[in-house]
């Protein structure tokens, strides 16, 4: 199920869950088939492109990270730059 699902963003070698609000965000705006979303990550806004499947600062948009929606595990580095491994 949906629920079971988890968003995340790319990081150096791996990937990061993104903290428990902004995912509740991204998991309503994909189940609602918005093309994209915008929320703020430590005062800056993000733009999330649920259709490129990527993030970026919206005033930099240039630096682009990929994101994914994936089963829960175990590997992720933790949550939000928290790691947990
Ligand atoms: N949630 C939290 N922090 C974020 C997010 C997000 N969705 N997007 C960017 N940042 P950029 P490793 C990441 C942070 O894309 O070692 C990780 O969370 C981003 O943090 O250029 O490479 C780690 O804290 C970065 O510090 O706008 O896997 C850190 O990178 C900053 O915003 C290192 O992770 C600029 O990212």
């Amino acid at each position: 199920s949906d629920s079971d699902m988890e968003w995340q963003y790319e990081g150096r070698n791996g990937w990061w869950l993104y903290d428990c609000r902004t995912s509740r965000d991204i998991h309503k705006a994909y189940k609602a088939n918005e093309p994209s979303l915008e929320v703020l990550v430590a005062g800056f806004v993000y733009v999330i492109d649920l259709q490129r499947m990527i993030q970026y600062r919206r005033l930099d948009p240039n630096r682009i990270r990929r994101i994914r929606r994936q089963p829960l595990d175990p590997t992720t580095k933790g949550v939000a730059g928290l790691r947990t491994q």
